[in-house]
């Protein structure tokens, strides 16, 4: 089975973070491809990085296509691009939040989130809504870490993830921490030991749904709105995406 892990920002670093995370847990049959947009900001905290982000996943899913892929993960905690990229293939596609919030109400009654800056609860929380998990998470929490803290300083920054994720424990009445960031994929373990509760990670989490779904015979439905796009003519820089 060939998984195609997409980081939809553009930071190397971030993407062999997630593509060793993925690796680790992945049976032995899959092989992981992590790859990245060659254009697209370096971080996405924003609603404008996640629009200029989700033309990048869709150009990832279509090299993606001519591999043949099996199945995606969108490994950023706003998934963006999600729908459209299911729109362009019949592999399943996963998106790191919904996969983080299945796999939590699963384990627990309730958890909370611990994302990276205060702008883009927002953005966690708007999913939660779209996704039904309004009722399953108590609160969106901010470490107040950039997204890139997590690449340039890892040791502050876990430290400050801990301490969000001691104060939802001891805040929020949560049996479960979920972690809103592709770039916290290797840091469960740690963070779970020192705050006592099971901690979900989006990338793993997604690995784990998309190997069940390709082994259960499950595509992306084509019936009604994720059929492929209807073919026509893309104007300018978008040219290549014409038909
Ligand atoms: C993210 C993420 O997962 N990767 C990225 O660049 N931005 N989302 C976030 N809330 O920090």
């Amino acid at each position: 089975m060939k998984l195609r892990v997409i980081n939809p920002n553009t930071t190397q670093a971030m993407t062999d973070t997630i593509g060793q995370a993925a690796r680790r847990v992945a049976g032995p049959g899959t092989l992981i491809v992590a790859s990245q947009p060659a254009s697209g900001p370096v971080s996405i905290e924003s609603h404008f990085d996640e629009a200029v982000a989700a033309i990048g996943v869709a150009e990832e899913v279509l090299a993606g296509e001519r591999e043949g892929t099996d199945a995606y993960v969108i490994a950023c905690f706003g998934d963006p691009g999600l729908w459209s990229a299911r729109e362009l293939t019949r592999a399943p596609v996963i998106g790191i939040a919904e996969a983080a919030f299945h796999m939590a109400a699963l384990i627990a009654t309730r958890f909370s989130v611990v994302t990276t800056l205060g702008r883009t609860c927002v953005i966690a929380e708007h999913l939660l809504a779209q996704y039904g998990f309004e009722h399953q998470c108590r609160r969106v929490r901010a470490a107040e870490i950039p997204v890139l803290d997590l690449e340039h300083d890892p040791d502050a920054s876990l430290r400050k993830i801990i301490e969000e994720s001691l104060r939802a424990k001891e805040e929020d009445g949560v049996g479960a921490i979920v972690l809103g960031c592709g770039g916290m994929a290797d840091l469960t373990e740690e963070i779970s030991r020192a705050v006592g509760l099971p901690v979900v990670e989006g990338v793993t989490a997604a690995v784990k749904l998309a190997e069940s779904l390709v082994h259960l015979g499950l595509h992306t439905s084509k019936h009604g709105d994720l059929d492929f796009p209807r073919p026509k003519a893309f104007a300018g820089r978008f040219s290549h995406f014409s038909a």
